[in-house]
C-alpha cells in the first residue's frame, strides 16, 4: 500500500435513482457523477453530468437521474476531450466520439472505439486510477451491418485494439464489467463512460455462461472484452457491479420469441452470478433487494409496459429499477439488464 495520505480512505460509492432537480444534485460536494437518460434530459456543462443516449419513456413517472456519490469531496474537470471526476479514491470518466467526424458520413465505429479506449487508458493512467472496474458503451445502430461488418462486432474489434495499443495485451483477469448497448436518441456518436480505482477489483464469470472473451468465432472476429461482474476492491464500501446480462446461456440466445422467457432467463443468470459472488462475499444478499439498482434495456418500446409489469411481479416492490428504450447487441435479444447489488 502507498503511504500517500490521500490513498488512505477506502473507496466508497453509492448508486441511487433520483427525481431531484439537476442543479441540486450537482451542488453536493461528494457527487461523482449524474446521468440523465435520453433527449428529454437537460444538458449541463458540469463534467460530472452525462446525458446518455438511452431513453426513458417520457411521462412514465420513472426517476430522472442516476447519481453516484463517493461520500468524499470530488474534484472534476475536462482534459483532452475527457470529462472526469475524482474523489474517494475513485475516478469517473466519460468520452464521446463523433463517428462522422472521423471517417465521413458513413462513420467508423471501429476507429471511434479504438480512439475511445486509447484515450480511456491514457486518462486512467494519468489520474493514477489505472484499474477499470466498470465501463458503459452506447453506440448508434448497434446491429446494423451483416456478418463481421455488423457495427457491434466492429466496435468489439476497435475496443480490443485500443486496449491492446495502450496496455500491450488483453488480459482476461483484468477486464472490467461492462455494458454495450444501442443508443436510441438518434445521435451518431460513441459514448463511453467508466469507473476506475487505484486498486483492482475482482472480475467474476458466470457458470451458466461462456465467458464473453471466449465466445466462439460465429459471434465475430474479436470476442467482447468484458467480465460478467466486478467485485469492488477489498475493504471498500461499494456494490457488486453487474454487467449487461441477457438471455444468453452458454453462448447462445434463448427464447428469441418471448420477452417473458428472456426476462426469466436473465434473472436466472443473475441468480447464478450472485451465487458466484457470494462464494467470495457471503454477506452479499442472495436475491435482489432494496439495496440493488437495476437498469432494464428494452429493444421494442411496445414491450416496455409488459417488462415493467413482469419485473414488478418477479422482484416485488422494493427493488428500484429504471426501464430504458435501447437496442441490444444481438438481433434476437429483446432485453438486457445491468446494475449494482449489495451497496
Ligand atoms: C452478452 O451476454 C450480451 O460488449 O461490453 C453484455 C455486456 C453484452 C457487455 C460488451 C455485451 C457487452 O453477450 C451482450
Amino acid at each position: 500500500m502507498s503511504a500517500h495520505p490521500s490513498f488512505d480512505a477506502a473507496p466508497s460509492l453509492s448508486v441511487d435513482y433520483s427525481s431531484e432537480a439537476l442543479p441540486a444534485l450537482l451542488a453536493a460536494p461528494d457527487v461523482l457523477a449524474v446521468f440523465g437518460f435520453g433527449s428529454h434530459a437537460p444538458l449541463d456543462p458540469d463534467p460530472r453530468y452525462l446525458r446518455v443516449g438511452t431513453q426513458v419513456q417520457p411521462g412514465g413517472g420513472a426517476p430522472t437521474y442516476e447519481v453516484w456519490r463517493s461520500r468524499l469531496p470530488v474534484r472534476s474537470g475536462r482534459t483532452d476531450g475527457i470529462a472526469w471526476a475524482c474523489g474517494g479514491n475513485l475516478l469517473f470518466g466519460a468520452i464521446e466520439i463523433d463517428e462522422t467526424a472521423l471517417a465521413g458520413s458513413a462513420g467508423d465505429i471501429e476507429a471511434a472505439a479504438e480512439l475511445a479506449y486509447r484515450k480511456l487508458e491514457a486518462s486512467i493512467q494519468a489520474h493514477g486510477h489505472p484499474h477499470l472496474l466498470r465501463t458503459w458503451n452506447y453506440l448508434a445502430d448497434i446491429t446494423q451491418g451483416d456478418g463481421d461488418a455488423e457495427r457491434y462486432r466492429r466496435f468489439c474489434v476497435g475496443r480490443a485494439g485500443g486496449i491492446r495499443a495502450a496496455t500491450g495485451d488483453i488480459r482476461p483477469g483484468s477486464l472490467p464489467a461492462a455494458t454495450a448497448i444501442g443508443r436510441t436518441d438518434g445521435v451518431r456518436s460513441l459514448q463511453v463512460y467508466w469507473l476506475s480505482a487505484r486498486e483492482p477489483g475482482m472480475p467474476l464469470e458466470n457458470p451458466r455462461q461462456v465467458s464473453a472473451y471466449r465466445y466462439p468465432r460465429q459471434y465475430g472476429p474479436q470476442p467482447p472484452s468484458f467480465a460478467r461482474a466486478m467485485l469492488p476492491p477489498r475493504g471498500s464500501a461499494m456494490p457488486l457491479f453487474l454487467s449487461g446480462t441477457a438471455a444468453v446461456v452458454g453462448h447462445e440466445t434463448r427464447h428469441a420469441e418471448s420477452i417473458a422467457g428472456q426476462l426469466d432467463e436473465t434473472l436466472a443468470n443473475f441468480d447464478s452470478l450472485i451465487a458466484t459472488a457470494r462464494t467470495h462475499c457471503p454477506e452479499l444478499p442472495a436475491r435482489f433487494d432494496a439495496g440493488s439498482r437495476l437498469k432494464v434495456y428494452v429493444r421494442d418500446p411496445d414491450e416496455i409496459a409488459v417488462v415493467e409489469r413482469l419485473l414488478a411481479e418477479r422482484l416485488g416492490a422494493d427493488v428500484p429499477f429504471i426501464v430504458l428504450h435501447a437496442a441490444i447487441c444481438r438481433r434476437d435479444l429483446r432485453m438486457e439488464i445491468d446494475g449494482v447489488h449489495g451497496g
